[in-house]
């Protein structure tokens, strides 16, 4: 397979965790979002949504849209149960995930990282939908040590990628101790197989 991706991207970032993670071999084309190289004529044509992460397949097929690609990629691993109700578990912190945690740490993040703005200039409408999310994981996390079905998942691989670029990014975790503890666990626990790229 072939992944597109920014590096900066966390998005793009689970994506590569997850092939990482399972040794699935892949090449790498890095597609600059910021030198819009997501809106070119020939990658509107790979993915007309004009957006990183995207994964080519060899017989042509071609998926966008980071949580369906890693859902797609740990099928029949034990980065996704077989249950159906389990999955389903999984799903649940996968959609929570792009409406009510990406919306605002993600961007929030790219204003820091992209950007270069101050935290302390962010709109506190958006930091304050960002604390409310990394709460709401803070408050699973000191019950659990893992976000779906007591055990690691993609549910983690998911959340974990742009919760981690915002601690990197300078964010505030003072009042975040578990998850904190989880990036770590994750680190731990998500160990790349494969040597790619
Ligand atoms: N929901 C999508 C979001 C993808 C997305 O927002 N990608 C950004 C980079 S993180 C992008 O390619 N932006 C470029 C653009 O919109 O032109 C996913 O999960 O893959």
């Amino acid at each position: 397979v072939r992944i597109y991706g920014d590096r900066r991207s966390g998005n793009c970032l689970k994506v590569k965790l997850t092939a990482d993670v399972l040794g699935i071999p892949y090449a790498w084309t890095e597609i600059a979002v910021l030198a819009g190289e997501t809106r070119t004529p020939d990658f509107l044509v790979m993915n007309p949504a004009g957006q990183v992460p995207v994964v080519a397949f060899d017989d042509g097929r071609v998926l966008a849209q980071s949580n369906a690609i890693i859902r797609y990629l740990a099928a029949g691993s034990n980065l996704l149960p077989s249950d159906l109700f389990a999955q389903a578990k999984v799903d649940e912190w996968l959609f929570w995930e792009q409406y009510s945690h990406e919306p605002y740490v993600a961007v929030a993040r790219y204003k820091v990282s992209y950007l270069g703005m101050a935290i302390a200039d962010i709109d506190p409408t958006l930091l304050e939908k960002a604390y409310g999310a990394l709460t709401h994981l803070e408050a699973h996390l000191n019950k659990d040590d893992w976000l779906a079905n007591r055990a690691p998942s993609i549910a983690d691989i998911s959340l974990a990628a742009y919760t981690r670029l915002a601690l990197e990014a300078g964010f505030d975790f003072g009042a975040l101790p578990s998850v904190k503890n989880w990036l770590s666990r994750c680190d731990e626990t998500f160990v790349p197989r494969s040597t790619n790229p």
